[in-house]
């Protein structure tokens, strides 16, 4: 595996599935596999659970690892090619690229949207610049668009979790003060499309996900009846995606006060199949999940994040394969 962005990169979804609950029995099964390869990771916005799932991921497999983060201690880094470069920017990413590849056989990237081009977001425009320019194998650790590692583990949770073959999962909006990027609903959407669930999304008008995302999914306005009989309920807040009026992308449409009944609390989860509460973290309380459902027992919060490290394991044992 060359790169890792989207579902089909991994190939059979139940092949990779068994390999993650092998794994899981024996982490450091293939703790040769990364002897003397090193691991870079490329950090452009913070991060808690990718940072730390990820390194201990690459050192399950006897790799060496670096972290960098551009936006503390490194120079400040231009992404776009052509503009006159006197602002805080010292040095361009066309640079920085084969340098960072020079001192590592895989690179890891988080790269956020900037919520501002939605062409320039969706094209994937950084995370390409680093296939092309690196030569070394790419994975995404939230890129513009998407964050497979946390799909990942989001699958591998809802396998592990599942009281019936076939259990019904919702996605829904909730509110949140900032805008926040479309990246995880994007992958979580992408990944359900390609599992044995029955998938519903679920959020205000306005916040209609990619088509390419949503698939086969079904779109449901009205979060209460979204949520009958639901197995699983997912949380996250995402700004609009600008899908029916591109104007209007990455902008939060309507105050989250407004919004506040979207909070996902026990009104809510009391209409679901003794549903489970999932959220990629971190997290807002009070905002996106009250403190009642995300310290109930049926809150799969902390196994979920737990899982990142199956899922970056899983990943970079199929990148050290093909080096
Ligand atoms: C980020 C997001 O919504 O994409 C990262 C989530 C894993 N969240 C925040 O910025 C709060
Ligand atoms: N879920 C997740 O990716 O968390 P971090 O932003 O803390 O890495």
């Amino acid at each position: 595996m060359k790169s890792f962005l989207n579902v089909k990169d991994l190939g059979d979804l139940k092949q990779a599935l068994d390999e993650a609950s092998e794994i899981k029995k024996d982490r450091y099964k293939y703790c040769e596999l990364g002897k003397n390869k090193t691991c870079l990771l490329v950090f452009f916005n913070n991060s808690l659970r990718t940072r730390l799932s990820t390194q201990k991921a690459a050192q399950n497999l006897g790799m060496n690892v670096i972290v960098l983060d551009v936006n503390a201690g490194a120079w400040k880094l231009e992404t776009e090619r052509g503009v006159v470069m006197d602002s805080d920017k010292s040095e361009h990413l066309l640079e920085a690229i084969p340098v960072m590849s020079s001192y590592c056989d895989i690179i890891g990237i988080r790269s956020f949207a900037g919520l501002k081009d939605r062409d320039y977001d969706y094209a994937e425009t950084v995370y390409h610049q680093f296939v092309k320019h690196s030569g070394r194998p790419i994975f995404a650790m939230e890129t513009a668009t998407v964050h497979p590692l946390q799909a990942f583990a989001d699958l591998i949770t809802i396998e592990e979790h599942k009281q019936k073959a076939r259990p019904k999962v919702v996605l829904t909006w909730a509110p949140h003060p900032k805008a926040l990027p479309q990246a995880v609903p994007n992958s979580f959407a992408e990944w359900m499309n390609e599992a044995d669930v029955d998938f519903v999304i679920t959020h205000p008008e306005g916040y209609e996900l990619d088509p390419q995302f949503v698939g086969n999914a079904q779109v449901e306005y009205d979060q209460m009846k979204a949520f009958e009989g639901a197995d699983f309920i997912y949380a996250k807040n995402w700004s609009c995606p600008g899908v029916t009026r591109p104007e209007q992308y990455g902008e939060i449409l309507e105050d989250y006060h407004k919004w506040l009944s979207w909070t996902v609390g026990a009104r809510q989860m009391a209409v679901t199949n003794n549903g489970k509460f999932m959220h990629c973290l971190p997290v807002r309380r009070n905002m996106i999940v009250t403190d009642e459902v995300i310290e109930s027992p049926n809150s799969l919060v902390i196994p979920e994040a737990a899982n990142r490290e199956i899922s970056a394991t899983v990943v970079l044992k199929r990148i050290l394969e093909s080096l």
